[in-house]
């Protein structure tokens, strides 16, 4: 039995010596030590030797399990290490490489001239106010006094869903919104910025733009309210010697109404190639609001008058920016973008 254990002993060295990952090692251990195993089934033949030879053979068989013992962790050693050396290699970093630069976003031109107004008009006690891009014919037009059959509908076509639904063609609608639900409560002081949308598309028009609303009802506003709103606006934004000149217009939800032009902001009002050489620049529309709008918003209007006004933002950016054609706000050029 001594022979059989050098032999298995001198074999399992060869074995384990060759056993060439950590999966095969392991299967080379249940071979040898596992409860079946080639080692475990010889001693369990020890009672078969003559009593006085078992000392002997047991002590020599313990040695043998501790050498193999031995053995595997060595070589389970030798196999992780080897392992880990190859994974590092594979995984290697250059840590003297350069970074990857990355390009850190920022707020689009149009977020930020809405951000400026917004803070303007705050800052002079207005609130903030959102309406629905989906609309109802009645809120968008047959509200402000736009019957079907007004031509002030051909200056505003746009996108129906339904006969009765549309996109809005301005944020004009947000004002009877914003009465209806405040009446007859006074002061209302509210801006409402967003999206609007006209069959419209040229360097000046697109057809989805961006306007801000502007209603003030109380029960003395006046006309010269209006003035003095809007020239506290443009020079916020244009600059401290902007004036404003009030042009007599027409809107079916005003009255009396006015398109609202600044003087340029390139030539101070020389007359130039960008107002053509008026001096002035359109920038708005505005007026007293209608009585029937204030009506039928449940406002009496024997107590209680407005103003109201509505400016397209791509407008004001174009103008405040230098830019010439409205369609590179949504172009997503990077070039352009990256110059605000
Ligand atoms: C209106 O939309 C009225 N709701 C404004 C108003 C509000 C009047 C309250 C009185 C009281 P108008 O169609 O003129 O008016 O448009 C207002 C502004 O939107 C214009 O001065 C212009 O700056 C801008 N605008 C109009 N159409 C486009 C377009 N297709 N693309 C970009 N901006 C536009």
């Amino acid at each position: 039995m001594l022979e059989e254990l050098e032999a298995l002993l001198s074999q399992a060295r060869d074995a384990i010596i060759q056993a060439p990952d950590l999966s095969a090692l392991e299967k080379v251990r249940i071979r040898l030590l596992g409860r079946k195993g080639e080692l475990t089934s010889l001693l369990r033949r020890m009672n078969q030797l003559p009593p006085d030879q078992r000392p002997l053979v047991g002590q020599r068989a313990n040695a043998v399990k501790e050498e193999l013992e031995q053995l595997l962790t060595h070589r389970e050693d030798e196999l992780k290490n080897r392992a880990l050396a190859a994974r590092l290699q594979a995984e290697a970093l250059d840590v003297t490489l350069p970074g990857r630069a990355f390009t850190l976003g920022h707020t689009h031109p149009l977020t930020l001239v809405l951000e400026e107004i917004e803070r303007v008009f705050l800052g002079l006690g207005f609130s903030v106010v959102e309406g629905p891009e989906v609309e109802l014919d009645w809120y968008n037009f047959e509200a402000l006094n736009i019957p079907k059959d007004h031509p002030a509908r051909d200056m505003q076509d746009t996108f129906f869903i339904t006969e009765e639904i549309l996109l809005r063609t301005h944020t004009s609608p947000v004002q009877v919104r914003v009465l209806e639900r405040l009446a007859p409560r006074l002061p209302v002081k509210v801006i409402a910025p967003g999206k609007v949308y006209r069959r419209d598309d040229d360097a000046t028009h697109s057809p989805m733009f961006h306007q801000i609303e502007g209603l003030a009802v109380d029960r003395h506003i006046r006309f010269s309210d209006l003035k003095g709103i809007l020239l506290t606006f443009a020079q916020e934004i244009f600059g401290g010697g902007t004036r404003l000149r009030f042009r007599p217009s027409y809107f079916p939800f005003t009255e009396p109404s006015a398109e609202v032009d600044i003087s340029c902001v390139i030539c101070g009002g020389e007359g130039c190639r960008v107002c053509k050489g008026t001096g002035w620049l359109e920038i708005l529309g505005a007026g007293m609001v209608h009585p029937r709008v204030l009506e039928v918003s449940g406002y009496d209007t024997s107590t209680c008058r407005g103003f109201a006004f509505g400016l397209g933002i791509e407008r004001v950016a174009m103008l405040k920016y230098g830019i010439n054609d409205l369609r590179l706000f949504f172009g997503n050029d990077w070039r352009f973008l990256s110059q605000f």
